[in-house]
């Protein structure tokens, strides 16, 4: 039996404009994502988070089944134009309402909430302002974490401030592929600075209420590996390490930008915009670094690419219908690396005194992966299949096979890693349901319950299934 630590958290995740629907509700605001998919050629399908899973009306239904499941923590985020429908001014109740009875629900039924600040919503009427690529953004970021945090903070003990910072800047103000949909160097690292600032100002203002819990932020981090011996592609892969891992891992845990990234970008005028102060608040310690974790890169030199010099090129494994390589080594690689690179030097520098049980292993009890200083939690890690809803003897079913086998490939990719020393405190399977999948629309199925999006009726597949009896055994067979 592959056992998991004492204490380690199981369990899935969403976000709010991929599932919840009802965008025209109670006040909600736009968000930058209604304005996105509006435009035609945005989505695959021509899609929307209209309706999505209708959670927003189904959330009750929903805790049911994940109580059935077994479920012990679930992962959502926060609609930020239901708080602040136009970014300002005073924040609607009715949007509050809705997370203060989903948290009390989630309580209810023994599930630990841990909740996302910013995944990827920003409301519409910020964006017209400049959106992240303005500073003052980052402000009203704080804004709707003081109003959250005040109203759920005596409840909520897991937080994370911002998803995948990357992602956000890049994929929507690089590539264009996301909302709001730009093409500009320059701004795009321009907002991953705000973004980064953003999530230092959240951490302050969390610590400024002394509220008891824990907040963090997730990554999106990758495994590289170049394409060939070529000395240019062993050089591209140690860049796109820089400019995508580093580019965030440095200024957090280290108070500074990549040296090489830095210079990288220089040769193209392009700076973050850093004023005195932003380092130190970004490099506050935090209490948790949240992975999330899909694949590796295969990465090739590219002088035609013009902002990284980097193309991804097909690795040599099976991919899931994201095109993305199964790689659950990698995995194991991303803990291991960030362990050895980031938290073990900032636990070198914690006194003695207050280290924790990971230095001093009591005897007979096994160190939980929560008493160190900046755990690990897996915040993120699925994959979309072409799933079949098929009935058999009356009932409704999905089997899906080669989902179990990625899940439980990156849950032993975890599990060695813990044997060498990262302090793994938890694993939020992506996504608990079928959701909205950004530009993928809804051709995408990465949920562990199948949701039949005319009827809206929910079925568990044989991998939700496969991980409630995980979470019963509190592990794995060897
Ligand atoms: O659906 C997304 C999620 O919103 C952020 N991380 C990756 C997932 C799969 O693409």
């Amino acid at each position: 039996m592959l056992a998991f630590p004492e204490g380690f958290l199981w369990g899935t995740a969403t976000s709010a404009y991929q599932v919840e629907g009802s965008t025209r509700a109670d006040g909600r605001g736009e968000s930058i994502w209604d304005r996105f998919t509006a435009e035609p050629g945005r989505i695959d399908d021509g899609s929307s988070g209209e309706p999505a899973c209708d959670h927003y009306r189904r959330w009750r239904e929903d805790i049911q089944l994940m109580q059935a499941l077994g479920l012990q923590a679930y992962r959502f985020s926060i609609s930020w134009p239901r708080i602040y429908p136009t970014g300002e001014g005073a924040p609607n109740p009715a949007g509050l309402d809705f997370y203060d009875r989903l948290v009390d629900g989630l309580l209810d039924a023994q599930i630990e909430p841990l909740v996302t600040l910013y995944h990827w919503d920003l409301p519409q009427a910020l964006q017209a302002q400049g959106g992240w690529a303005r500073r003052e953004t980052a402000a009203r970021f704080r804004d709707l974490a003081v109003t959250v945090m005040e109203r759920l903070g005596d409840r909520v003990k897991l937080w994370l401030t911002i998803n995948e910072p990357w992602v956000v800047a890049f994929l929507g103000h690089l590539y264009g592929e996301h909302a709001p949909g730009l093409r500009d160097l320059a701004t795009a690292v321009r907002v991953s600075h705000h973004l980064l600032l953003a999530h230092g100002l959240a951490l302050q203002a969390f610590r400024q209420l002394n509220l008891p819990g824990r907040m963090g932020i997730s990554l999106d981090l990758h495994a590289y590996v170049p394409a060939s011996s070529a000395p240019e592609d062993q050089e591209a892969a140690q860049r796109a390490l820089a400019l995508e891992s580093g580019w965030f891992l440095d200024p957090l845990f280290r108070g500074r930008y990549p040296d090489t990234a830095l210079a990288w970008y220089q040769a193209r005028q392009v700076e973050p915009p850093v004023e005195p102060g932003d380092l130190e608040l970004i490099a506050q310690p935090m209490d948790f670094l949240g992975v999330n974790y899909y694949t590796r890169h295969v990465v090739a030199h590219d002088p035609s690419e013009p902002w990284t010099g980097i193309r991804n090129v097909a690795g040599p494994g099976p991919v899931t219908a994201m095109g993305w390589e199964v790689y659950p080594q990698g995995l194991q690689e991303v803990l291991t690396w960030v362990h050895r690179t980031y938290l073990a030097p900032r636990l070198a520098a914690v006194p003695a005194s207050s280290r924790a049980r990971e230095e001093v292993p009591s005897a007979g009890s096994q160190p939980s992966p929560w008493d160190h200083p900046c755990p690990l939690i897996i915040t993120e890690n699925g994959a979309a299949y072409p799933d079949e809803l098929v009935e058999e003897g009356g009932e409704l079913r999905v089997a899906d096979p080669e989902r179990i086998a990625y899940l439980e490939g990156h849950l032993r990719a975890i599990w060695q890693a813990l044997q060498e020393g990262a302090p793994v405190a938890g694993y939020f399977a992506w996504s608990f349901l079928d959701n909205f999948e950004w530009a993928r629309g809804y051709t995408r199925r990465f949920g562990l319950v199948y949701v039949d999006y005319p009827t809206q009726r929910r079925i568990p597949k044989a991998s939700a299934l496969w991980y409630r009896d995980v979470i019963a055994r509190h592990g794995l067979d060897a």
